[in-house]
């Protein structure tokens, strides 16, 4: 689990998820993907059963474009309902892949949205009804690598599988003969990365961006290379600058892009280091139980060449900061004990109703003095305007998902996506998966002005 084996472990090449563009049809872009059941070597000689899409574990690479419209077909060949969620997308609830849209096996959905929104990394996993933690778990999730078309930032990798790496990092618990222990808690002791377990990537390049995401269900991932790097996008696209760091803390469902300089004879490891200050939580005990004292290699990256290709300095500016409206309406949710303001999740209930465009304030509060949890919400973009209470570590750039630290509030100001529809509902929750699936979510309804919502039963 800790780094002091790594002179004997045999190593892996870093599996690349195949980068799926669909098929373009004049303006229209379209996929398929089909979840289904699986086998594939985690661990090097063992054979784990496992989930994916188009394959047996984790899914493609999602590529969308700015502008362009999106018709996808999800098959389910699982032996369960399932449902997929575009995390990080705005869109019509028709489309976001909530509870409410499970599909059973053998059948197939059809969602179609059209992409507007800046360039970022997003993911996709399933999302249904008390279920989505052991989807996950399996092997359900893949990326997205969404592109607004503007003109290339200089100095930033964008080769995808050369010098621009989707990273999908998660743990897991294996049963003694390789199978995923569905039974014995979500947090696990071993880290796969991109499917396998202690993957090398060998750099061609002398500068990486890399595009992580934290797939796990319930782990907080503290990455750090020994080395400062430089983070030029969270959750929901490019920071206004580049911010140099020691080390990022990604919660479960966060993503965030870095920049890597790497030095020829200077090979890196990446690592996940313990979550500073136990993460909030009152005592290194209670620390233990949430696992943010583990300690894990990730990723060695074998250093380039000496003749490998150089890149320019980045520059101070990566987008323009564009100042948000100020918002008219202000909503609390306070997360305690597996509900949101005292309420477990009902897909019969509403429980917020937006009638108007434009960002909302939103103060969310973890009242649980000793649980660690993050907030997500669907079809949405936030800003951190405020912490109380505790320390959330990076605060920088429009996120979906956050975390909440013990008994802090977080501010933010929350721009969703305008797509009123009476009759289907969009999730905000907690996205340490078996605390949703236990009900720590809930509901809210995009309506025209006056309009009321009426949920399809
Ligand atoms: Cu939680």
């Amino acid at each position: 689990m800790s780094g002091e084996t790594q002179s004997t472990k045999t190593t892996r090449p870093l599996p690349i998820p195949p980068l799926y563009e669909g098929t373009l049809d004049g303006n229209t872009r379209r996929f398929e993907l089909t979840a289904q059941e699986g086998e594939y070597e985690i661990m090097p000689g063992t054979v784990t059963k496992t989930w994916g899409f188009n394959g047996p574990f984790l899914g493609p690479t999602l590529y969308m474009r700015r502008g362009e419209r999106i018709d996808m077909t999800v098959h389910n060949e699982l032996p369960v309902p399932t449902v997929v969620h575009w995390h990080g997308l705005h869109l019509p609830a028709t489309a976001d892949g909530g509870p409410a849209l499970m599909f059973g096996p053998g059948e197939s959905w059809s969602p179609s949205w059209t992409v507007d929104q800046p360039a970022s990394t997003c993911w996709y996993h399933p999302h249904p009804h008390e279920a989505s933690a052991s989807h996950a778990y399996r092997g359900l999730s893949g990326g997205i690598v969404l592109d607004d078309g503007s003109a290339p930032i200089p100095g930033l990798p964008s080769e995808y599988g050369v010098d621009d790496i989707p990273l999908i990092v998660r743990d897991a618990n294996f049963t003694e003969d390789g199978q995923f222990d569905l039974d014995n808690g979500w947090l696990g002791d071993t880290l796969i990365v991109n499917g396998i377990t202690n993957p090398r990537f060998e750099a061609t390049t002398r500068r990486l961006r890399l595009r992580i995401l934290n797939g796990s269900v319930m782990r907080f991932i503290n990455l750090s290379l020994g080395v400062p790097f430089t983070v030029v996008a969270t959750d929901q696209g490019f920071l206004e600058s580049p911010v140099e760091v020691e080390s990022v803390l990604l919660t479960s469902g966060e993503r965030v892009e870095i920049v890597v300089d790497l030095e020829p004879g200077q090979d890196l490891l990446l690592r996940c280091e313990r979550v500073p200050d136990f993460a909030g939580l009152p005592d290194e005990e209670t620390a233990e139980t949430f696992r943010v004292t583990d300690r894990f290699d990730v990723l060695e990256i074998a250093a380039p060449s000496e003749n490998a290709l150089t890149y320019p300095p980045l520059p101070e500016t990566l987008v323009e900061f564009v100042e948000p409206e100020t918002p008219t309406v202000e909503r609390e949710f306070r997360m305690k004990d597996m509900e949101i303001n005292g309420k477990k999740m009902d897909m019969s209930r509403v429980d917020e109703v937006v009638d108007h465009r434009g960002p909302e304030t939103w103060r969310v509060s973890n009242d649980n003095p000793d649980k660690l949890h993050n907030f997500h919400v669907h079809n949405a973009r936030f800003l951190v305007q405020d912490v109380e209470g505790g320390t959330v570590e990076f605060t920088e750039g429009w996120h979906d998902t956050i975390d909440v630290p013990p008994r802090s509030t977080v501010t933010l100001l929350v721009e969703m996506g305008y797509y009123p529809d009476p009759t289907l509902a969009y999730m905000y929750h907690c996205h340490m998966l078996n605390h949703e699936d236990q009900g720590m979510m809930g509901q809210y309804v995009i309506v025209e002005p006056g309009q009321q919502p009426d949920l399809r039963s």
